[in-house]
């Protein structure tokens, strides 16, 4: 059974997982009704299928916020076509320039891109399509001139009842969220006490503190903390006490960074030590994982804004470093580059504390997350979590997770043929179970780990 997480003051946190019912998802007792018969080859597919759609999963991570955060969250007609990924695909299909685009209002903008992707060409990449299968979701008009249709539904809509319905449509029961401690919009939501919501986990994301710490001291000094920009005298006791008292406000499920290709531990960095004597011991006390984001080459293009990040092949002797060191902590792994793939599934091998988990940004495409995932089962079995949407816009979820069941169905399905003509039968409780370890089960088992 898990361990109940306690504070070193003794008191119990009633945070996300900890509180989540543990034997919510637990498979039914096969039933007498011939479901659990072992399946033949032909009938594999069908029964893929179907447990992958009723099974509800986890988001486990996303740039969603709960109502309750207000703005922050991102949702409706405007901000699905000027999602990031469609900005960098406008460029190439438009002369429009950064620096006019920029100068646009968002209906300008979504206007714009709607034109240039959807009406003047066929949206074929992953992102055009994705949004054509969210408006087809909600019986809208995929191929119209314009947007007005779809801006009148999405007007309509009150917001708690079209999250519940687009939850369900996208199959998911909770999304994890990306709460920056440090932004100035989202901080003092937080700080007057944001409403919880089951349907959303929060995420304490560290990258303003380690990754960009020369800037961002002084907002932590600015609250009362000991720190200075080279981390002398108390500063990374007095970090770890603020990662703590944050903790305590958002009961995150795990804290967060994503990091660039050059990352390295150890080295003799600020980083380093903020991540061996702060952030870590952090997790630890508060018994979550750290999620590590690795491969991201920032900014190569800035006139891009959000979409001008690109990536690069890192070093994954920094992961078996902290894996080795840090046995006590657990790591939620994802790497950005292609060709880091292998390498993590060897480290998850070797090490029972990193969890590998989606095909992010820019793998988030069927032949890559086909190549990923076999080569998942393949080295791991169903000891990982397959993927997270990343959606930063709503109704997203839709679209990713409905092309995330439609790649790995087939993929799921091999892996049984194979087992069957190995000489292994395989029951519908059989994919149920497996399904919901993948999608649910290593999620909320490898985060409750820690408490204790
Ligand atoms: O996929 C994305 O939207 C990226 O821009 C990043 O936000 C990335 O997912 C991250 O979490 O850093
Ligand atoms: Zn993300």
């Amino acid at each position: 059974m898990f361990r109940i997480f306690r504070l070193t003051d003794g008191t119990v946190p009633s945070y996300g997982l900890n509180s989540m019912p543990t034997q919510t998802f637990i498979p039914e007792p096969a039933a007498a009704d011939g479901l659990s018969a072992p399946l033949n080859p032909d009938q594999l597919p069908a029964a893929v299928e179907k447990e992958l759609a009723a099974t509800s999963f986890i988001d486990i991570h996303t740039h969603l916020f709960m109502p309750s955060l207000g703005k922050l969250g991102l949702w409706g007609i405007d901000e699905l076509i000027t999602y990031h990924y469609l900005e960098a695909e406008l460029f190439r299909s438009s002369t429009i320039t950064p620096e006019q685009y920029w100068d646009l209002s968002r209906q300008q903008k979504a206007d714009t891109i709607w034109r240039a992707l959807f009406v003047e060409t066929a949206p074929v990449s992953e992102a055009t399509r994705g949004v054509v299968a969210v408006m087809h979701a909600f019986g809208l008009d995929t191929g119209a001139p314009d947007l007005r249709e779809a801006r009148e539904f999405f007007a309509a809509q009150e917001l708690r009842t079209h999250i519940r319905r687009t939850f369900q449509l996208a199959g998911i029961s909770e999304a994890v969220m990306t709460n920056d401690l440090l932004d100035p919009e989202e901080a003092p939501l937080w700080q007057s006490g944001a409403e919880g919501d089951s349907q959303f986990h929060a995420v304490l994301r560290l990258d303003r503190i380690l990754n960009r710490w020369t800037e961002h001291w002084p907002v932590l000094a600015s609250k009362g903390f000991a720190v200075d920009a080279g981390l002398t005298g108390d500063s990374a006791s007095e970090v770890r006490r603020f990662l703590i008292e944050w903790c305590v406000r958002m009961k995150p499920v795990y804290m967060a960074v994503s990091l660039p290709d050059t990352f390295a531990y150890p080295d003799s960095g600020v980083r380093s030590r903020l991540l061996a004597e702060a952030v870590l011991p952090a997790c630890r006390e508060y018994g979550i994982p750290l999620s590590l984001m690795i491969g991201v080459r920032y900014q190569v293009n800035p006139a891009l804004r959000l979409a001008g990040d690109a990536v690069g092949r890192a070093d994954l002797r920094a992961l078996e470093h902290l894996c080795a060191e840090f046995p006590e902590n657990r790591f939620l792994v994802s790497v950005l580059s292609r060709e880091n793939q292998h390498e993590l599934c060897v480290y998850a091998r070797k090490f029972n504390n990193l969890m590998p988990f989606g095909c992010w940004w820019f793998l988030n495409n069927p032949s890559i997350v086909e190549e990923i995932t076999r080569e998942r089962l393949e080295m791991l079995g169903t000891s990982f979590i397959p993927q997270h949407s990343d959606a930063r816009v709503l109704e997203q979820v839709i679209y990713k997770w409905r092309n995330t069941r439609r790649t790995l169905a087939p993929i799921l399905t091999n892996s049984y043929l194979l087992l069957t003509q190995d000489g292994r039968q395989v029951t519908r409780p059989d994919i149920r179970r497996d399904v919901t370890r993948l999608f649910r089960g290593n999620f909320e088992n490898f985060c409750r780990r820690g408490a204790s």
